[in-house]
This record gives C-alpha cells, sequence and structure tokens, in this order.
C-alpha cells in the first residue's frame, strides 16, 4: 500500500528532528520525500514557523500498526501534548492510506484538514500531483488550486537533500 505521511516541527533543531522522523519511517519501507518548506503556523497563529515535508512508503503494515509505529517516533523524539495545534518537535500525521477510508475513534484518513492546508498541498503536489483525494474526488493539484489557505510555504531544501542526511 501507499501510504502518504506530512512531518512537520517548529521547536528546537526542526531539521534535525524531521531528518530523524524520515531516518525512522524509512524501516517501515521503501521512501520518497518531497522538498523541505518553511511554513507559517496555520490554526493557532502564537507561535514559530515550522519546517514541513510530506513522503511516500511503501508498506505492508496496517493503518493502526503504523499509528503506534509513528506515536512511539514522536515520544521518542520528544514530542509532549500540551495544546491542540500547539508548537511541537514533531508531528507525524497518516494523510492517506492508498485509497482507503477509515473513522475510528483514534484514527481518520484521509487526514480531514489536507484540502485546507498548504503545507500540506505545496509538498504533496510535488511528489504527487495527479493522486486522487479518496472522499472529494479531487487531484491535489486541483485541491492546491482551490485552497484558500493563506499560509507561506517556502522552499528550504530539496527532497534529494533531505534524504541523503536523514
Ligand atoms: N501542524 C499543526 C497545526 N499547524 N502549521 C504548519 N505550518 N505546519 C504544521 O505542521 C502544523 C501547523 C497541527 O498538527
Ligand atoms: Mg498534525
Ligand atoms: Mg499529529
Amino acid at each position: 500500500m501507499n501510504v502518504y505521511f506530512s512531518v512537520g516541527a517548529n521547536v528546537g533543531n526542526r531539521e534535525r528532528y524531521i531528518k530523524d522522523a524520515i531516518s525512522s519511517l524509512k524501516t517501515l519501507g521503501e521512501i520518497e520525500c518531497s522538498s523541505l518548506y518553511e511554513t507559517t503556523p496555520w490554526g493557532n497563529l502564537g507561535q514559530e514557523n515550522f519546517l514541513n515535508a510530506v513522503c511516500v512508503i511503501e508498506t505492508d503494515k496496517k493503518p493502526a500498526e503504523i499509528l503506534l509505529i509513528i506515536k512511539s517516533i514522536e515520544k521518542g523524539l520528544g514530542r509532549k501534548r500540551i495544546t491542540k495545534w500547539g508548537p511541537r518537535t514533531i508531528d507525524i500525521d497518516i494523510l492517506f492510506y492508498g485509497d482507503v477510508v477509515i473513522h475510528t475513534a483514534d484514527l481518520i484518513i484521509p487526514h480531514p484538514h489536507i484540502s485546507g492546508r498548504k503545507f500540506v498541498l505545496v509538498p504533496l503536489n510535488e511528489i504527487a500531483s495527479n493522486l486522487v483525494h479518496p472522499v472529494l474526488k479531487k487531484t491535489v493539484e486541483q485541491m492546491l488550486r482551490e485552497c484558500k489557505d493563506k499560509g507561506e510555504v517556502k522552499l528550504w531544501q530539496s527532497g534529494d537533500l533531505l534524504l541523503l542526511k536523514a
């Protein structure tokens, strides 16, 4: 299954946290990463800018197993859950699990905010512009064109560099 992830950090050595998260995610399977972007905060404006990237991994693992793995990676990288949408050393979210739709108490796939977030859509458009959202039935490219998010998303470093140093 092709599983898409969003990674973000806005506390401490943001680049290091993202790279460490990507290294850990590599244990799930073959990975392809977008470039790394610096982005203004979405939802809770009184905090530092984020670094964000997305990646896709080909894996046989089930969604619940993946969720446990990303929680443990976040914990290992010092994530503390304090406020919703607040500052964090690392956040790893599952965006898509193939075209599977899941609604359980602890997991919603596709991620509910994809179409409203430029910090997700810009990097996603770089690696998967033709990917179709299984609920909205729109491509990433179309969601990006229609997105009203006014947040800034600026290139920080290329995806190749990100993978090399991860
Ligand atoms: N994550 C959030 C809330 N706001 N803003 C940006 N720019 N990047 C993020 O990764 C982010 C956010 C909740 O997970
Ligand atoms: Mg998140
Ligand atoms: Mg999260």
